[in-house]
């Protein structure tokens, strides 16, 4: 019999073999997993739970909040504050960070999450999924403050999402590749469903919401007219589009099977660097792109070099299969 790896001794043997996740980043990954565990619930529950909705209260960026992105919040916070592996949290929907309370013993990492991503989604009953990103608090820094976490995405020491999709999935880096986890409602566990993810070069399918594509930028709109023009045009092959809307799904499904996906900058609100935010989205989906063989830049720097300056900072987002996210890259050097 095919024995089952679950997300408690896929994590032990990790820690045991390469010596990657220490004791405490291995409590914080169980943590996270079981918080997303409790959020999974809450998703399905949908309308029977009274999750679904719109709360009476904005986010920092000026978002209206819905029921579920404070419910997922709160979940979160709830069963990382007590113990004792982390220094401070921060999360989309907080303006500012959150020192773990001083009735609790401190740990050593950084937590930073989007709690719900694609929430336009929740009412919709299409997927959506939870994003996070590990940090370590820089040596000797006393106490911790918001500039401890303003940190490149290459100083992650884990990151990942939970999809809640058809099924509950949970996909994880720790800096040796990507694996992916299943949760077994029957078990109430996580199980290891794929090993070494890898996302092919090349690709016949791209992800963009193609309303905005009159306020794109030159390059982006070059590329996608070149896709567009399919067979006769000078990529010379027909490409399939699919925007969901949700990071978590779209990023989920270029990792099972290829394609770019892009949030690039536009002329709508040209000070924004664009809509997605770089410490709790681009950062963790860029690095497993990365560890999965792809590639993920604004149009004119690799996003995991990105020194940020502030926690809710956006930045323009273009990742996935390589050779398509080089063609982007080079499109923008081309303008420059
Ligand atoms: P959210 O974190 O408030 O859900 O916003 C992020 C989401 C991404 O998941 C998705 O790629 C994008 O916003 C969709 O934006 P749009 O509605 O403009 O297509
Ligand atoms: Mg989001």
């Amino acid at each position: 019999m095919v024995q089952k790896i679950s997300l408690t001794r896929y994590l032990v043997e990790k820690q045991r073999a390469d010596g990657l996740i220490p004791g405490q980043l291995r409590l914080l990954l169980e943590v996270v997993a079981r918080a997303c565990k409790g959020i999974s619930q809450a998703v399905n529950k949908g309308a029977l739970g009274g999750v679904l909705g719109t709360a009476e209260s904005e986010n920092v960026q000026g978002e209206i909040q819905k029921k579920l992105d404070i419910i997922a919040n709160e979940v979160l916070i709830e069963a990382n504050e007590w113990g004792g592996h982390l220094a401070a949290m921060a999360s989309e929907e907080m303006d500012s960070i959150y020192v773990v309370p001083n009735r609790y013993p401190q740990g050593e990492y950084l937590l930073m999450f989007d709690p719900l991503d694609g929430s336009s989604n929740i009412d919709v009953n299409v997927s959506i999924g939870t994003i996070f990103s590990v940090l370590k608090k820089p040596d000797g820094s006393p106490g911790v403050q918001e500039a401890d976490f303003l940190q490149a995405g290459t100083q992650q020491v884990a990151a990942g999402y939970c999809i809640y999709g058809p099924q509950t999935t949970l996909v994880l880096t720790v800096g040796n590749g990507v694996d992916m986890f299943t949760l077994d409602r029957e078990q109430g566990s996580f199980v290891l469903t794929q090993e070494d993810i890898q996302i092919p070069a090349d690709t016949k399918e791209f992800a963009v919401n193609m309303s905005n594509m009159r306020h794109w930028d030159e390059p982006v709109k070059r590329y996608i007219d070149e896709c567009l023009a399919g067979k006769d045009g000078p990529r010379g092959k027909d490409f399939n589009m699919r925007w969901i809307a949700s990071m978590v799904a779209d990023v989920h499904r270029i990792l099972m099977r290829g394609g770019v996906f892009m949030y690039p900058w536009d002329k709508r609100e040209p000070e924004k660097a664009g809509k997605l935010r770089l410490m709790y989205e681009a950062n963790p989906m860029s690095w497993l792109v990365e560890q999965a063989g792809g590639a993920a830049t604004n149009g004119k720097q690799r996003i995991l070099d990105l020194q940020p300056t502030k926690l809710h900072e956006r930045v323009s987002v273009m990742l996935g299969s390589r050779n398509e996210v080089e063609r982007l890259a080079q499109y923008h050097a081309e303008k420059a």
